[in-house]
């Protein structure tokens, strides 16, 4: 099939919550402002409430609907699966999609297991030997100010890096009354806030950096440890019945470490969903021995960057709107200075793929540096378990 003599690429997503919204627009926005080489066509939505799904279906514009999973797989015009589904559920979709030839996009952590994120790194290196490519969603290094602190930091422009400060703070389950749901749930989701947002900085700053995190010195923490349960819910496994009024938390609502790369620096990063005041705040700040970069995602259009090398006399930060047509991925929006959102850097995620799968090249993040990822984050539960002791991350 072909639109405007383009080839198509059937898309098939399980899953349809938060994350399958923000993938929905992706996939309809990306052929509408980007000159691709392959056009996406969303072939079906896979969801166990078929009416649920039909209803997402119409609203996001997919042409059908699967209720399991496999037959979603098994489609002929299905030829990529887009994982939007609880970490529970990565690695039995990705590897079954990777072994019947299906190209798969997989929300971030990889997995909730090291295990787990292996075997999908070997399915997806054996894939990749027959043209089968797989790439997992750490969707912000794709925000431009973040794409060009990359760009800066590989020129070298910050020197040899000394301090990583990484913090990602929410608030929205600072209430103790915040009803229970499946990120509480340590079967479904593998962890709390270390694995739902603390594995974004952990993959961003080993990319800003091009470094790997070596070690390890962690605290979790819980502080609400039961929660009322909604009315409606039915995603509960063995925590609690439907139906019960609370359901216990089994994971951590704060998590906090010490670090160190692999290139000599130090660094310390923070994520919790209880930093009241926070809404989304993921925040980077990198000092190398020639400058610096400071990053907000609550301003997610400004890089600020301070160059050490300048005279002290009028040396300062200096703040980068990265709205320019020569930053990255901005000539396909707006003229400089109207404003891109959170939902830009997905539609540059399913571009990026596009391109990487018509030129036949791995798209990055691989599912090895998923891997990488989910390492850091079982080094981060083995070092809190055992009273922060220091715990070397296998490379
Ligand atoms: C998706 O990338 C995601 O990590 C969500 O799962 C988090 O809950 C969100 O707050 C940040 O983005």
């Amino acid at each position: 099939m072909t639109v405007d003599g383009k080839p198509t690429l059937g898309i098939g997503m399980v899953g349809y919550a938060f994350m399958g919204a923000a993938h929905s627009q992706a996939w309809r926005n990306a052929p509408s402002f980007f000159d691709l080489p392959l056009v996406p066509r969303l072939a079906a939505l896979g969801g166990r409430n078929a009416e649920a799904a039909a209803e997402v279906a119409g609203k996001f514009g997919w042409e059908s609907v699967e209720t399991d999973w496999r037959r979603l797989i098994a489609r002929d015009d299905v030829g990529l699966v887009d994982i939007c589904t609880p970490g529970d559920t990565h690695a039995a979709i990705a590897i079954a999609a990777l072994e019947a030839g299906k190209h798969v996009l997989c929300e971030k952590p990889l997995a909730n297991s090291v295990a787990e994120a292996e075997a999908m790194a070997e399915a997806a290196e054996k894939a990749a030997r027959t043209g089968v490519r797989a790439m997992v969603g750490f969707t912000y290094r794709r925000v431009p100010a973040l794409s060009l602190a990359r760009r800066l930091i590989a020129e070298g422009t910050l020197g040899q890096i000394r301090h990583v400060r990484a913090q990602y703070l929410q608030d929205w389950i600072s209430d103790a009354d915040t009803p229970f749901s499946w990120r509480m749930d340590k079967t479904k989701a593998g962890s709390g806030a270390l694995g739902d947002i603390g594995a974004h900085i952990v993959d961003l700053t080993q990319f800003l950096t091009g470094e790997r995190i070596t070690g390890v010195s962690a605290m979790l923490e819980t502080f609400v440890h039961e929660r009322p349960v909604p009315e409606a819910f039915s995603g509960l496994s063995g925590t609690a019945t439907t139906g019960a009024e609370r359901a216990t938390v089994t994971v951590d609502d704060a998590a906090l470490f010490l670090a160190r790369f692999s290139g000599g620096a130090v660094a310390s990063f923070e994520a919790t969903r209880m930093a009241s005041g926070r809404k989304n705040a993921l925040r980077v700040e990198i000092n190398g021995t020639d400058g610096a970069i400071a990053f907000d995602l609550e301003n997610m259009n400004v890089l600020h960057h301070y160059d050490h090398t300048e005279a002290a006399e009028h040396a300062g930060y200096k703040r980068i709107l990265v709205t320019e047509a020569g930053h990255p991925y901005f000539a396909a929006w707006w003229p400089p200075g109207h404003l891109i959102g959170y939902e830009h850097s997905f539609t540059h995620q399913a571009v990026d793929l596009l391109n990487a799968l018509a030129t036949g090249t791995d798209p990055e993040p691989t599912f090895a540096d998923g891997l990488r990822v989910q390492r850091v984050l079982a080094a981060v539960e083995e070092s809190a378990a055992g009273d922060s002791v220091w715990t070397p991350v296998p490379q």
